[in-house]
């Protein structure tokens, strides 16, 4: 049987070999990973947008068939505030341009209907103008992002906007990433970068809390992070407030942390560095430890006594956010005498919890967060380890985002933070997913998304990519994903003569992949990070189109 699925997979195998940590054979991340799961296929499909694109999608947008706003001789800002004269660099400034006024704030937002919720914006562009009304300043910003996609959008290349009415808001309050993979963190340029995505694609959290970042986790988490790492954080900090992006630096200390005053004065003397740096939101990461600190009764008592006497008494930090070491119900323990349940009658409601699903790596269902939400007694922040590879490292995740369902609620989650891939720019496929669901969840499409993120990403290399992409989705062992779905194989047996030229086609779009990826791909970050893989991708293509010629010859 020429079984094409598999032989695609198998190409990208054993290619990368990483070096390890400490951290990593202490923990066994791919026998954890051996549950098993089934593979079921992506829903959704592909819609046609007329060639106007907005990601994440909006709740309510009207346009009007026939008006039309010409901006090509630039634009006037009206900025009520003066906070976003450096948002605005996809149009040109003409003071006898067009209008475009940018304003936020609760009494404005009233007058103009804007939902009462951070981020929520109204638009118009009509023939006074732009106008945009943000609840907050985030609004404001999330208007500006959507007005970019507009004016970026195929079918208005020609300076001319659509009048259209838009009415739009975030259903989850939290929306980001958080880097908590083991392996090699990511690079501060790598970092800069996707901040500017998170911006652009109106997520706002960005939790920092990579595994062997040794400052975040054992054994330095007492100490100051040396000048350039700590320059670093300043300036990604810096990125996050451009971004409106909330920056939560998380410590990892549990698996050495003593229940002693001399280890919470070096916690809360750590968190204060940190804030002088300028962090602002704190999250303390108690998964994978054993031993003492994993008390749960402990780790209540720390997360208080830090609301009062750090969060509360400095007055402009933000929220606590926790990951239990119960973050999964594989092995949380589900009694009264439970972590989870001691979490939800103790820890402080400010207090946001961490929850992976029925096991570490899965999908989000209302069963799980009813189950967690019950115990903890508040919706669950939902660590969503995917597109995560840290537990199958041979592989590279390029399929849609699928698998969260679409009927969920602020009231059953207060957010979701997705666990990327080591390979940060290959990872955006993904978080443009993630975007668009935890903005607008009873709207999302995983195929349509998965397809106007292929196009977000290598626009001048869009077919070739998504050929890459297709035949790249499946952890094989994991968190098991629908791959190769529009590819169909046969027994050498059943030899029929249609299918065996599609599949040879198919194979020779492999073969070319490569190559035509090079030549479009303009962002070169994303190119050096799928090169590796994309080598072995071409070869594969050559050796099935010769297999399919052998087994011809072979008839
Ligand atoms: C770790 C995480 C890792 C992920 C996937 C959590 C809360 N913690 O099993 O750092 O990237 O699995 O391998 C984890 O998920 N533990």
């Amino acid at each position: 049987m020429i079984d094409c699925r598999k032989s695609l997979m198998v190409c990208i195998g054993l290619l990368m070999c990483g070096t390890f940590s400490a951290q990593e054979s202490e923990f066994d991340l791919a026998s954890q990973r051996s549950e098993a799961q089934d593979v079921f296929a992506v829903p959704g499909k592909k819609l046609d947008h007329k060639g106007i694109i907005i990601n994440p999608t909006p709740h309510k947008l009207v346009l009007d068939p026939i008006g039309r706003l010409d901006i090509s001789g630039g634009v006037c800002l009206k900025d009520k505030h003066g906070k976003f004269s450096e948002d605005l660099d996809f149009v040109t400034f003409n003071k006898k341009g067009v209008k475009l006024s940018v304003d936020f704030g609760s009494k404005v937002s009233a007058k103009y209907g804007v939902k009462s919720v951070s981020g929520a914006y109204r638009m118009n562009i009509g023939k006074n103008g732009i106008s945009i009304v943000g609840y907050d300043e985030r609004g404001a910003f999330y208007g500006l992002q959507t007005l970019r996609q507009l004016v970026e959008s195929s079918a208005t290349v020609t300076g001319e906007l659509p009048y259209v009415e838009i009415d739009d808001y975030p259903d989850l309050k939290y929306r980001g990433v958080v880097e908590g993979f083991y392996g090699t963190p990511w690079s501060h340029e790598v970092r800069m970068s996707l901040i500017d995505f998170y911006g652009k694609f109106k997520m706002n959290s960005y939790l920092y809390g990579p595994k062997d970042d040794p400052y975040h986790s054992c054994p330095n988490w007492r100490l100051p992070y040396p000048e350039k790492e700590a320059g670093n954080i300043k300036e990604l900090i810096e990125a996050c407030k451009r971004n409106r992006v909330d920056f939560v630096w998380a410590i990892h200390p549990g698996q050495d942390i003593k229940w002693n005053e001399e280890d919470y004065q070096n916690l809360v003397n750590k968190f204060n560095l940190m804030y002088d740096l300028g962090v602002r939101a704190f999250a303390l990461f108690f998964d994978d430890i054993s031993g003492e600190g994993t008390n749960p009764v402990k780790q209540t008592e720390l997360l208080n006594r830090l609301t009062k006497d750090f969060v509360k008494s400095k007055g402009d930090v933000a929220y606590l956010t926790v990951c239990p070491t119960d973050y999964s119900k594989l092995w949380a323990n589900p009694t009264p005498q439970g972590s989870l349940a001691i979490y939800g009658e103790t820890l402080d409601p400010s207090i946001e919890v961490f929850w992976t699903g029925d096991v570490v790596c899965s999908d989000l269902t209302p069963e799980t967060l009813d189950w967690v939400n019950s115990r903890i007694k508040r919706p669950a922040y939902f660590w969503w380890n995917y597109p995560v590879t840290d537990y199958v490292r041979n592989i590279i995740l390029q399929g849609p985002v699928y698998g969260l369902n679409t009927s969920l609620d602020s009231n059953d989650l207060c957010g979701i933070a997705s666990n990327p891939m080591e390979h940060g720019e290959a990872s955006k496929l993904a978080l443009y997913g993630v975007a668009d669901y935890t903005w607008n969840i009873a709207a999302y499409n995983p195929i349509d998304n998965w397809e106007r993120g292929l196009g977000e990403l290598m626009p001048k290399a869009r077919e070739a990519y998504r050929t890459f992409a297709i035949h790249s989705c499946d952890t094989e062992t994991g968190y098991r994903r629908d791959e190769s779905w529009e590819t169909k194989t046969f027994r050498i047996g059943d030899w029929n003569e249609t299918e065996a030229q599609a599949l040879w086609a198919e194979f020779d779009k492999v073969e070319k992949a490569p190559a035509e990826i090079e030549k479009g791909c303009t962002n070169k970050g994303l190119m050096s990070e799928l090169t590796p893989w994309l080598q072995e991708f071409g070869k594969l293509g050559t050796r099935g189109k010769r297999a399919l010629e052998l087994a011809r010859v072979y008839r």
